[in-house]
């Protein structure tokens, strides 16, 4: 079937330009003036933007985590996901330590098949020996694996110390795969949270203190240089505070390649939140690295606009409130998450462009572009081309929507956004041509959503040559000396 999108104004990450976009099946078939496609079904989209579908590289769908699994799954997720203009998601598969990480990723999989829209997967490595070596391999190889995840928290769980770090590291610069971390000192954080409980703090406020922005700035700045001697591209994940930004700003001013996500609750959101007098609520913002004082969203803010953090995600990981409360007396038992992934574009869209913190082609490069091709989905999606796949948004700067848990599609009940008021919103959404969403309906189907291979880029060992290449290490050539008595 064909679809004409008319009247728009298509952004990509690129430039805007007043067009129109002939979609024929899963592709985008042609962007041009005045298009015209007999038979075609027509979306009139005057004086609205047509951007490509959002790509959130961050997001953990039924999730098993903190002795529960997250609420929502890959098929509510991914509908939710599209109600908000976002058309892929990037998910983790995370084995368990000891488990085979090519056995989890074909589990994750499994869970994903039901999805309504397109996703992919990064596979986290959280043990090592020479099975987990030889999968990675296999993974890049056979699965369009090209990106694992490291956690440097979660002690006696998911942590990797450095021994981890650097072997995977070092393993994936052979593959040519990126690594990409969640940066807090988990040693840090297990014994800040024993001394501030053992001091009587058990409720969520207890949360932010155990994890402060320096423990969260430690570990960035480790991650930083363990893959600067080691010479492979890292990239920081959901990065919430100056600390993390001055360790990325000090490497990439470098020249080094250190890619950089900031999440758009870390962008609005402050601290004051674990205040709330109302256990429930401050609960739910119970998420890892926590809310920070204002400061640190005002540099966030500026860290993007200045391309030092190059994507937007949610780390959308579900808990309802039965679920939260595990952790009633105790804040460490609180399973760690909040919602987001329906409202991240629009949060965006909101507080980025009609601040004039971002122009609308920024917005398309930090919410779906610049994803797309550090995870080397690009140009098949984050953009609005001749032979792209038809993820496309039509998206109406005058559309509000105040956000309610009592009306929003993601499977909880609980919006961390709640009563916040978004003007500029999804009003048509499409995934490989099959409109997902029109007249604020949902039309999803399970199993629509399919999987995106991410090919590996070049072994990475070459960089390493280059940037060695005036000083290769070379041996001291000498007599041995006369054996000492
Ligand atoms: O750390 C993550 O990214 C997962 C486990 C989600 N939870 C969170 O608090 N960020
Ligand atoms: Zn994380
Ligand atoms: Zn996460």
């Amino acid at each position: 079937m064909s679809i004409l999108i008319k009247g728009g104004t298509v952004v990509t990450a690129e430039n805007e330009t007043r067009a129109d976009v002939l979609i024929e099946g899963e592709v985008v078939a042609a962007v041009g003036k005045d298009l015209s496609s007999p038979g075609a079904r027509v979306i009139d989209a005057s004086g609205a933007y047509v951007i490509p579908g959002g790509i959130d590289p961050h997001t953990h769908m039924q999730l098993p985590f903190m002795g529960t699994v997250a609420s929502e799954d890959f098929f509510t997720g991914t509908s939710a996901a599209a109600a908000g203009g976002t058309t892929t998601i990037i998910d983790f598969a995370i084995p368990n330590p000891k488990q085979s990480i090519l056995e989890a990723y074909k589990t994750w999989r499994g869970w994903a098949e039901k999805s309504a829209a397109d996703y992919s997967l990064h596979v986290a490595i959280t043990w090592w020996d020479d099975s987990v070596q030889e999968e990675m391999g296999i993974l890049c190889r056979d699965h369009g694996v090209n990106s694992f995840k490291h956690f440097m928290a979660y002690k006696n769980s998911i942590m990797c110390d450095d021994e981890i770090l650097i072997s995977s590291f070092s393993r994936a610069r052979e593959l040519g795969a990126l690594c990409t971390v969640h940066a807090e000192n988990g040693e840090l954080v297990f014994r800040l949270q024993k001394e501030i409980f053992e001091r009587g703090i058990t409720g969520p406020e207890g949360h932010p203190m155990s994890r402060p922005p320096e423990v969260e700035g430690e570990a960035a700045n480790r991650a930083i240089r363990i893959a600067e001697v080691l010479g492979v591209p890292v990239y920081l994940v959901h990065n919430s505070c100056i600390d993390a930004l001055e360790a990325i700003t000090r490497a990439r001013l470098e020249g080094q390649r250190v890619f950089a996500e900031v999440l758009a609750q870390h962008l609005v959101i402050d601290d004051s939140v674990y205040r709330d007098p109302d256990w429930n609520k401050a609960a739910h913002h119970v998420m890892s690295p926590p809310f920070r004082p204002k400061e640190h969203q005002a540099a966030l803010w500026k860290g993007l606009a200045a391309g030092m953090l190059q994507t937007t995600a949610t780390d959308h990981c579900c808990f309802c409130t039965p679920q939260k409360q595990a952790g009633l007396d105790d804040f460490r038992k609180i399973p760690n998450g909040t919602n987001g992934v329906e409202d991240r574009m629009g949060v965006l869209w909101h507080h980025g462009v009609r601040t004039g913190r971002l122009t609308p082609s920024e917005f398309v490069a930090v919410t779906s572009a610049n994803a797309a091709k550090i995870f080397n989905m690009y140009p098949k999606k984050g953009t609005i081309a001749p032979g792209s796949d038809a993820d496309v948004v039509v998206w109406d700067p005058n559309k509000s929507r105040t956000i309610s848990a009592k009306t929003h599609h993601q499977k909880i009940d609980f919006n961390i956004y709640e009563g916040m008021t978004m003007l500029g919103n999804a009003a048509v959404t499409l995934s490989r041509g099959k409109v997902l969403w029109e007249k604020d309906q949902l039309m999803t189907e399970k199993g629509h959503g399919r999987y995106v291979n991410r090919p590996c880029f070049a072994p990475f060992w070459d960089a390493q040559k280059l940037r060695n290449a005036g000083a290769a290490p070379t041996r001291v050539e000498r007599k041995a000396p006369a054996r000492a008595t």
